[in-house]
């Protein structure tokens, strides 16, 4: 499947000529390119294969694309380039797209940085910004000036390590083409990857094969590989084309499975743990697997099966990879109190979804179709509040439209769907609609959109105070962090999270993999506190809905348990937690 990359090389390129299409200010084709970006990504066939069977007017079967952005597709299919984004690139600098995307930037202001002081890059707008010229701008000031090398600052530190979606992507890519190219008997993800950190360093690969030689050959041929950095007769190394990232390969016999899987599926700080036990026991643990210790004499290999047979030879439950991070997982699994994690099949639901009612591309309708795909017995409708107006927030009367929408469109289907609505928690902690429109709510996310900057003190305060609310059910992404872009709120979260549990509030683990928020360490942390959990994937269109799989990889890092889950149960059950 690796030839999805071009629907990701259009993608990219559909997006920077909407911004480029945005900065020459005109009016309508920011939009239609980025509708066309979105249609194409949800796509789970690639672009070329449509062209090939269906031709142009396959193309235009997809959503937002139309008569000339399918002529940019079959151009860039068969030039291997696109004219217009040729020109337009030429007009701006490379890195416009992560100028505008700092947190705080955007277009206009970052017009006005290339116009008035020639900025083409993030170190050009870094030595501006430590040279104090950009307050001196119309509409920048210093307090802009110094936001900018906050993000500036976030941004650099995020950039070494992919996102976990993307990570994912790519991974299970090159998985795929390997089990067509190369001769082998096993092929799996391992390192970070597998244990679904939010963010990835570099994709590790293990293979099993009985001939290497042809393994590494076909793993440094794939088409994404720009540069080999090192191939060896069991290992190699390269750079992928998208984006420069990493990918390891180790190729081992099957007598060192188990132990090659839990060597490199880490982490380190685990594997280290799990060293000093195996010595206690009398055993030396290596990436070959268990061998046991003879003075005098070559160790002895143990036979082992699986990695759970491995485990168990040192005496220790098996631990499934999402908890390896040496948080105590050693412990628990000594003491066979490993918990029973909740898996993407017992979700039997989402609370959380955008329509075109607000931030949305897809109707109640569509996103009802989707949800039932999935075998969900229930789906909450949940829209931007009013004072969200960059999400296109809704005003009471427009809200009180989709409520009766959905009454309509509830006495239709099976699928239980439940009236929601993502209320702003605004600066003084209050909801952004009256008590008298959110008791006609089913469920009310509370979730902060603006303001981000507060003292600890009055962000605890201000979202302490919006759990006390008896309408709230939910808090939203609750520690506000956006990958590569801000930080999580400055705030008490101990405070919170017992807030939370005492008021009895749900946290949201918001499946966007930008934000994964909360995360798992966070979630450990408020799962000790006594707190309940849902995962929402705060689906912006259909496509979104499979998110699900990325808020679960955080629950099991949390360590939690089916029961943790609210929305593993059932309808019936629902209604007494709800009230509904
Ligand atoms: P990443 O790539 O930064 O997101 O994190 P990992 O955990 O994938 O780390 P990576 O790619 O450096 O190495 C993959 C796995 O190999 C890692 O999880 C554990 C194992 N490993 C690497 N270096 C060491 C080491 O020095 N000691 C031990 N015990 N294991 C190691
Ligand atoms: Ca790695
Ligand atoms: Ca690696």
């Amino acid at each position: 499947m690796m030839k999805m990359g071009t629907n990701r090389e259009l993608v990219k390129m559909f997006r920077d000529m909407a911004l480029m299409y945005e900065l020459e200010e005109v009016q309508w084709k920011p939009r239609a390119y980025r509708e066309a970006a979105y249609g194409i990504e949800g796509l789970s066939r690639d672009v070329k294969d449509i062209f090939k069977k269906d031709g142009r007017e396959g193309l235009k079967e997809i959503p937002g694309v139309g008569d000339s952005i399918a002529y940019h597709i079959i151009e860039y299919i068969k030039k291997g380039n696109i004219k217009k984004f040729n020109e337009l690139r030429k007009k701006y600098p490379k890195e416009i797209t992560e100028l505008v995307d700092l947190e705080g930037m955007g277009p206009k202001k970052v017009k006005v940085l290339i116009k008035k002081l020639k900025i083409s890059s993030p170190e050009k707008l870094k030595k501006a910004a430590k040279e104090h010229r950009i307050r001196k701008l119309k509409g920048f000031g210093e307090k802009t000036e110094q936001n900018i090398l906050d993000a500036l600052k976030i941004k650099k530190e995020s950039k070494k390590r992919m996102r976990v979606d993307k990570a994912l992507e790519i991974a299970e890519e090159i998985v795929e083409y390997m089990k067509k190219k190369a001769p082998l008997q096993e092929i799996d993800y391992v390192g970070s990857l597998r244990r679904m950190r939010t963010t990835i360093g570099d994709i590790d690969i293990l293979v099993i094969s009985k001939s290497p030689k042809k393994v590494i050959d076909a793993f440094t041929k794939m088409d994404s590989v720009r540069k080999v950095i090192s191939k060896g007769t069991t290992r190699s190394s390269v750079i992928l084309k998208e984006d420069d990232f990493h990918a390891d390969l180790r190729v081992v016999d099957k007598s060192s499975y188990a132990g090659a899987m839990q060597y490199f599926t880490g982490s380190k700080e685990h594997s280290i743990e799990l060293r000093k036990i195996a010595i206690k026991k009398g055993y030396k643990l290596s990436e070959y697997g268990i061998f046991k210790r003879k003075k005098g004499k070559k160790n002895k290999k143990i036979p082992l099966k699986s990695e759970k047979a491995l485990y168990e030879k040192l005496g220790l439950q098996y631990i499934p990879p999402e908890m390896r991070e040496n948080r105590g997982e050693l412990q628990a699994a000594k003491k066979k109190q490993i918990p029973d994690l909740v898996e993407l099949k017992d979700i039997k639901g989402d609370f959380h979804i955008h329509t075109k009612y607000s931030d949305g591309s897809n109707t109640i309708e569509e996103m009802v179709k989707a949800a039932k795909k999935k075998g969900y017995a229930y789906i909450a409708i949940a829209d931007h509040s009013k004072s969200t107006r960059i999400a296109k927030g809704m005003d009471e009367k427009k809200l009180k439209r989709q409520i009766a929408a959905i009454n309509k469109l509830a006495k239709k289907e099976k699928i239980k769907i439940l009236k929601s609505a993502e209320v702003d928690i605004l600066k003084d902690g209050s909801l952004d609609y009256p008590d008298s429109i959110l008791k006609k709510l089913d469920i009310v996310i509370g979730g902060v959109h603006s303001n981000f900057k507060m003292s600890s003190r009055k962000m605890t305060e201000r979202i302490i105070k919006a759990l006390k609310n008896k309408h709230l059910t939910i808090l939203a992404h609750p520690t506000g962090r956006s990958i590569g872009k801000r930080d999580r709120y400055d705030a008490d979260f101990e405070k919170i999270f017992k807030a939370a549990a005492k008021n009895k509030k749900i946290l949201e683990i918001n499946s966007q993999p930008e934000r994964l928020d909360l995360d798992g360490a966070n979630i450990l942390a408020a799962k000790k506190l006594g707190c309940k959990f849902c995962i929402n994937t705060d689906s912006k269109d259909t496509s979104d809905l499979d998110l699900m799989k990325l808020g679960v990889g955080q629950a099991r890092r949390g360590w939690l348990e089916k029961k943790d889950v609210i929305n593993t149960r059932t309808c019936a059950q629902l209604k007494k937690i709800f009230k509904l």
